[in-house]
């Protein structure tokens, strides 16, 4: 039975309707200054927590609902005989449901606030009373996020009561809520040397709270489990782990890292419609076109074999053109911003291929790039974290060092700088030929650069000459250039820097092809 609520919200999204079916129910309203306020306007009978522990609030409201009265109602044990008796000696009644949420501290340092406005932003009685009321959760319900203010009334309306599998899963979001709310206060103090500082790039902790979305089938292999977590963060995020899955088989954790892959790629393109197909956490294809039809068409002929099962990214809406192109493949996975609904009735015929929704994905690169997710990248290595920047480097034509007698030509800049884009998202050693807007032969994951560039010349299906090639990173040795002028391509974007610059240049030059250097490095691993 619940008798008695405490409701104390700073967020106070859906308070009213909520507070008037529980009181309805004849529930009676225990609540704290604004919250009391707020139900009062809205004549909502409710009784203020001063009162009821005779005993105001103090120090500007820091000690609200720090009481016996509050925590001894909460926390007696129902049913105990000794804490029956001492909450009998003290007059102390039951307190069945707790409806809290938290001073908004993660706001007030997003704001930028100064460092004692985000500490007074530190809520203390909140997060006690949460505790306290899901320690209890044998008998008391504790409601953290307003999203479950209609299961609750829901439930209370038809039983008058909250059943046990109800309390347990307040209880594991109420310890969720409060480790996260923590984790973010840790994470933020972590970060400065003085309160006044500046706060360092890598805090001295790292905090993110990671919550699981599902089981994997397995992991990367079927004697390997696996499973899909995320941090807890904004939903709409133009990320995998914040996409909608619209229709397919369940995603596998291979399906989730190529998709990142993919997502990764073809967020390059601002401006213009492009496809990434990727296979192996690699692209197997990139290409941009009028429409995302064509786009994708074009990225496909780069290497129809590997294509095959493949995963794509779009970052334009799937039009009907488009999903017929996309039906004439096998494939795994798709991302895009949105589909048509033809489209999607088009796809829906290939009953595995899993169809992923990722609505802020056309978004210009600006947007995106200021987003903490796109900020950091974690891997694990056992017993501990690599974390690093991720490689959102990008180089403008007026960045680059022309390193040659000759200069690229208009079109070869256009396909320099599109090679460049996409050989930082190939394995390395990474080496891509491209020629009008699309890759015409990627070679990668070699463990010498002249076999990546061998590879890409062997694997071409398209006409690579003509072409122009990027290098993930630079020619140890002027074979890897040797080669590329064999297979007639005519210009190089590369980082520069190898202490045999000289002879590789030299090369470059008795072949008269033009080679740029960029001073920016981009091995993937
Ligand atoms: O200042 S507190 O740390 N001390 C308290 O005793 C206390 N009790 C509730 N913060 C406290 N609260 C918080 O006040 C709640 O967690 C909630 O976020 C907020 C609601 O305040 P109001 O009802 O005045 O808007």
């Amino acid at each position: 039975m619940v008798r008695r609520a405490l409701v104390s919200v700073s967020d106070k999204t859906g308070l009213v309707p909520f507070a008037r079916r529980l009181a309805a129910l004849g529930v009676e309203l225990l609540s704290t200054g604004g919250t009391q306020k707020a139900l009062a306007d809205a004549g909502v009978k409710v009784v203020s927590v001063g009162d009821y522990t005779q005993a105001p609030e103090i120090l500007g409201g820091r000690v609200k609902t720090l009481h016996p009265r509050v925590h001894g109602g909460i926390l007696y044990r129902r049913g105990l005989a000794s804490d029956e008796a001492d909450v009998k000696a003290r007059d102390i009644p039951p307190i069945d449901l707790v409806v809290v949420n938290l001073y908004p501290f993660r706001e007030a340092v997003a704001a930028g606030k100064p460092f004692a406005e985000c500490v007074e932003e530190i809520d203390i009685g909140g997060p006690t009373m949460v505790r306290s009321a899901a320690k209890n959760s044998a008998h008391v319900g504790v409601i953290v996020d307003p999203a479950d203010y209609e299961k609750v009334a829901a439930e209370l309306e038809q039983t008058k009561a909250l059943s046990e599998a109800t309390r347990f899963y307040l209880m594991k979001k109420a310890f969720a809520h409060t480790a996260s709310y923590d984790a973010a206060i840790s994470e933020y103090l972590t970060a400065r040397e003085t309160p006044a500082a500046e706060p360092a790039h890598f805090p001295q902790t790292l905090a993110a709270v990671y919550t699981k979305v599902q089981d994997l089938r397995y992991g990367e292999n079927p004697h390997q489990a696996g499973a899909f977590y995320r941090a807890g963060r904004e939903p709409d995020e133009p990320t995998v782990a914040f996409a909608k899955v619209l229709q397919g088989k369940e995603l596998s954790y291979n399906n989730l890292l190529d998709l990142e892959a993919a997502l990764a790629g073809v967020k390059e393109f601002d401006g213009v419609a492009a496809a990434v197909v990727i296979k192996h956490n690699t692209p197997c294809g990139v290409a941009v076109g009028k429409t995302p039809g064509e786009a994708f068409a074009r990225a496909r002929e780069c290497d129809p074999v590997s294509a095959f099962g493949g995963i794509v990214a779009l970052n334009r809406p799937v039009d009907y053109a488009a999903a017929e192109e996309l039906t004439n493949l096998f494939l795994e996975c798709i991302i895009a911003p949105s589909y048509s609904d033809d489209a999607r009735a088009a796809l829906a015929v290939k009953k595995n291929l899993r169809l992923l929704e990722a609505p802020r994905l056309g978004e210009p690169r600006s947007a995106w790039k200021r987003r903490p997710e796109e900020q950091r990248e974690l891997r694990s290595i056992p017993g501990g974290l690599l974390v690093m920047d991720r490689d959102l480097g990008s180089i403008r034509r007026e960045d680059c060092k022309v390193m040659t007698k000759r200069a690229p030509t208009e079109e070869e800049w256009r396909d320099l700088l599109f090679a460049w884009k996409v050989v930082k998202h190939v394995k390395s050693n990474a080496i891509v030929f491209a020629k009008g807007d699309r890759t015409v032969a990627i070679g990668g994951g070699q463990t010498s650069r002249v076999e990546s560039v061998k590879t890409a010349v062997m694997k071409a299906q398209l006409d690579v000459r003509g072409s122009s090639v990027g290098s993930d990173a630079f020619f140890p040795f002027k074979d890897g250039v040797e080669e590329i002028i064999k297979a007639g391509a005519t210009a190089i974007i590369q980082p520069g820097g190898s202490m045999r610059d000289a002879e590789v240049v030299a090369a470059a030059d008795a072949a008269g092809i033009a080679m740029v250097a960029t001073g920016m490095r981009h091995f993937r691993h």
